[in-house]
């Protein structure tokens, strides 16, 4: 039934396929640091607009929280408007109160991978953001590891990062804020930390809170919470559909006005 091939020709053909796309992308556009729905939403946006856009996720699994609601109940919840962003995405969802949308986790979650390959964007998962890299007062791209790496003892855990460049980096993972707390290390920001669930309130400040929080660096989703000191908004999702979408719009600004010669260029 099957072709025959020798298994040294299927061993060929991942090396020879992941080590091109890796050096393809070790020069992006944009990194966007984690793969949940903020970070995906973002990378759907510039890749589709031919920006080349890479996702580092240091899990296995791409998609964050975005597959499982609250309490381990894959409902997710969104509040009016961000339904437009499922239309948009072709998620099946329900109206359960006057602007109050479920879907289910599972299915919103493969659509909105999908939606941000099919644009586009590339991927690295099992992959860990360790630390900036940090040229002329401004992030200019990834220092990344294995995510096993940090798994490892600590006597045969001596393994060097390697170095991805970027002309923007998004930091889009989650409460952890990781990307801001690498320049915190630094003192070159000081970060809040998020605040008590006000649903009501939190999701409208992620959104206007979005953007450039320091040269090359942009925060997105729940990690703008954190940096910020802005209320948690518990499970639901319509902020970070929206906050993914407004640093993509921030990212393009940037790397038009770049094109221009108004910022200092990386070396691609
Ligand atoms: C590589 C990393 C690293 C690292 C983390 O948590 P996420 O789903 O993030 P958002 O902001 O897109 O969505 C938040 C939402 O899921 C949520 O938790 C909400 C709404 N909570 C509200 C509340 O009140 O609690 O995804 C972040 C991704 C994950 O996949 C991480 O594995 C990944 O980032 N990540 N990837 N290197 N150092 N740190």
């Amino acid at each position: 039934m099957f072709q025959k091939v020798s298994e040294a020709s299927i061993s060929k053909a991942i090396v020879s396929e992941f080590s091109k796309m890796l050096e393809e992308y070790i020069i992006s556009d944009v990194i966007i640091v984690g793969g949940g729905p903020s970070g995906l939403i973002a990378a759907r946006d510039l890749a589709g607009q031919g920006f080349k856009t890479l996702i580092i996720e240091r899990n296995n699994y791409i998609g964050g929280g975005f597959w499982i609601g609250g309490y381990l109940m894959n409902t997710l919840t969104f509040r009016a408007p961000s339904q437009e962003m499922l239309d948009e995405l072709g998620i099946p969802y329900k109206e359960v109160e006057s602007g109050l949308f479920t879907a289910e986790g599972p299915n919103a979650c493969s659509k909105l991978i999908s939606a941000s390959y099919d644009a586009g964007a590339k991927i690295l998962n099992m992959t860990q953001f360790d630390d900036v890299v940090y040229r002329n007062g401004r992030v200019e791209g990834a220092v990344i590891n294995w995510s096993p790496v940090s798994a490892l003892p600590r006597q045969i855990s001596c393994v060097d990062p390697i170095a991805l460049e970027s002309k923007v980096t998004i930091d889009a993972t989650g409460h952890d804020a990781f990307v801001c707390r690498s320049l915190e290390r630094r003192k070159f920001l000081k970060l809040a930390d998020y605040g008590p669930m006000d649903v009501n309130t939190s999701e409208d400040l992620v959104v206007e809170n979005t953007g450039l929080i320091h040269p090359g660096l942009i925060v997105a989703g729940m990690a703008v919470s954190t940096a910020y000191g802005i209320p948690r908004m518990g499970p639901t999702f319509g902020g970070m559909l929206l906050s993914g979408k407004k640093a993509a719009s921030v990212a393009v600004e940037i790397l038009s006005k770049e094109k221009e010669g108004i910022f200092a260029n990386t070396s691609s």
